[in-house]
C-alpha cells in the first residue's frame, strides 16, 4: 500500500486512495467536538462502542417528550402511538438487514443475551448429548460461554476451528472441524480484535451440508459492511444496537421464522403470553414470545433511526472508507520502532479494526499514555481470552475505526504512538 492510502485533502475529507470519496460526517455526532485532556478527541474505540450522532439521539427525546407509552398494552392514545412506533422499527430493522418479515426481528438487550437466547432456548430444546457445536479460536466470550453452559446442562461438546497466523478461518479447516454429529456452527462475521471478515456464506453452504444450523454474530459487521442475512444464507445472526451508532440497551435476535416458531421461550413474563392460568400458561408467536416484559422502547426508536443513518451514508462507501482508514494505519504504524501488528495482514477483506503490541511497553500503559493526548483505544483481552492466548499475548492495544474517523485520527495515532515510545524509552 502506497503512501497514498493516506492522502487526505482538507480537513475531514474526504479520503483518497482506494476508498471511493467518503466524507466523514463529524458534524453529526456531538461528542466529537469535546476535548478530552485539552486535546481534540480522537475516537478510535467504535468496536467497543461507537458514538451517537444528533439524529439518534433526537429521535429518542423527540418520541419521549411526544409519544411515549408502555407498548402492547394499553388502549389509550399514546399507547397506540408508542406500539406503532415500536412496531415500526421492527420494520426497519428487519428492512435494513435484509430479513424476510418483521416477525423474524426479536428485540434483546445486546448480543450477548441473544447469543444466550439461542442457547438457551434452541439449544436445550434441541440439541443433546454428544451433539457438536462448531466454533472458531477467534470468538468473543459472549459466542463462547452460553455454549459452554449449555455443554454442562446438556453435555454437548464444543469443537474448534483454529485460526491461521495470519488471523483467517481456512474453510478447510472448518470442513475438517464438521462431523456426522454436528448441529451448530456459531461464528464471528468479523473479529472484534483482529477486524478478519469471515466468509459467512461459504461457511453457511458448508454448515448446512453437514447438516447444520449457522449462527452468525455480527456485532462487528453490521456498523460498517451491508449485511443482508438472507442473502448469507445463515439461520441466527445478531448485533448490539450500541456500535451501530445506536443507543446501548438494545440488539437484535434475528432468526429463520420456521425456526423461532419451533423454539421455546426462555424467559416469562408479561406480554410473551396467548393466556396464563395457575395451570397451564400457552404462548405468542415470536418475536413476542421471546420478549418477556417491558421491552427497550426508546431504544427501539433509537435503534431504528441509527438504521436510517447508516442507509442514509451508504454502508458501501462506509466499508471502503474504514477499510482505506486501516490500510493508512498498518502503513503509518508499521514506522514505530518497537511496535508489532498482530495478524494484520493476510487474504480476504479486514474491517477497521487493528490490534498492535509494543515491545516492553504494556498494552494498558500503551493506553493510558495516549489518552492523554486525547486518543481513546482500547487495551485489555478484549473478552477473547482463547485468541489471546492463539497470539501468544495476554492483551494487545487496539484502534477501531468509524465512520467518523478521518486521516488525521491516525497521524494523531501514529503520532502518540512514538510519545509512547519516548516516554517508556
Ligand atoms: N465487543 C469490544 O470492545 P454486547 O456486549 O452484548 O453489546 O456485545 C458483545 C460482543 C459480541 N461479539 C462481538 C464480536 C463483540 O465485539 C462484542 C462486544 C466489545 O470488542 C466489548 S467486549
Amino acid at each position: 500500500m502506497g503512501a497514498a492510502a493516506c492522502a487526505e485533502p482538507g480537513p475531514g475529507g474526504p479520503l483518497t486512495g482506494p476508498s471511493p470519496a467518503f466524507r466523514p460526517p463529524r458534524d453529526d455526532f456531538p461528542i466529537l467536538s469535546r476535548p478530552v485532556n485539552g486535546q481534540p478527541l480522537v475516537w478510535l474505540d467504535s468496536a467497543a462502542s461507537a458514538q451517537k450522532p444528533r439524529i439518534v439521539l433526537d429521535a429518542m427525546r423527540t418520541f419521549a417528550e411526544t409519544h411515549y407509552a408502555n407498548v402492547h398494552r394499553g388502549v389509550h392514545g399514546l399507547g397506540h402511538a408508542a406500539t406503532e412506533a415500536y412496531e415500526a422499527a421492527r420494520n426497519r430493522v428487519a428492512a435494513f438487514i435484509g430479513a424476510a418479515a418483521a416477525d423474524e426481528v426479536v428485540f434483546v438487550r445486546g448480543a450477548t443475551e441473544a447469543i444466550n437466547l439461542v442457547a438457551a432456548s434452541f439449544g436445550r430444546s434441541t440439541l443433546r448429548a454428544g451433539d457438536e457445536i462448531v466454533l472458531t479460536e477467534l470468538e468473543h466470550h459472549a459466542n463462547i460461554v452460553p455454549w459452554q453452559l449449555l455443554r454442562e446442562a446438556s453435555g454437548v461438546v464444543l469443537r474448534v476451528v483454529p485460526i491461521g497466523d495470519d488471523g483467517t478461518v481456512s474453510l478447510d479447516d472448518l470442513r475438517a472441524t464438521l462431523g456426522t454429529r454436528t448441529r451448530l456452527v456459531a461464528v464471528a462475521h468479523v473479529s472484534n480484535v483482529l477486524g478478519t471478515v469471515l466468509p459467512v456464506a461459504e461457511i453457511a453452504r458448508l454448515a448446512h451440508a453437514a447438516g447444520a444450523r449457522l449462527l452468525v454474530d455480527g456485532c462487528q459487521a453490521v456498523p460498517g459492511r451491508p449485511v443482508d442475512v438472507t442473502a448469507l444464507g445463515a439461520d441466527f445472526y445478531v448485533f448490539s444496537a450500541h456500535k451501530m451508532y445506536g443507543p446501548t440497551g438494545i440488539g437484535v435476535l434475528w432468526g429463520r421464522r420456521e425456526l423461532l416458531a419451533a423454539m421455546p421461550p426462555w424467559q416469562g413474563g408479561g406480554e410473551m403470553i396467548a393466556s396464563v392460568s395457575f395451570e397451564r400458561t400457552t404462548f405468542k408467536k415470536p418475536p413476542y414470545r421471546f420478549e418477556a416484559g417491558t421491552p427497550p422502547i426508546i431504544e427501539a426508536i433509537g435503534l431504528a433511526a441509527a438504521c436510517d443513518y447508516l442507509a442514509g451514508l451508504g454502508l458501501a462507501g462506509i466499508a471502503a472508507h474504514e477499510q482505506a482508514l486501516r490500510a493508512c494505519a498498518v502503513e503509518r504504524l508499521r514506522a514505530v520502532p518497537g511496535l508489532r501488528l498482530l495478524a494484520a495482514e493476510g487474504p480476504g477483506e479486514r474491517a477497521g479494526i487493528l490490534s498492535f503490541i509494543i515491545d516492553g511497553v504494556h498494552p494498558h500503559d500503551i493506553a493510558t499514555v495516549l489518552d492523554t493526548a486525547g486518543i481513546a483505544i482500547r487495551a485489555g483481552h478484549h473478552c477473547a481470552q482463547p485468541l489471546m492466548r492463539r497470539l501468544g499475548v495476554a492483551a494487545t492495544a487496539r484502534a477501531s475505526f468509524g465512520l467518523y474517523n478521518t486521516s488525521a485520527d491516525v497521524d494523531a495515532l501514529a503520532e502518540g504512538l512514538m510519545r509512547v515510545r519516548e516516554v517508556f524509552g
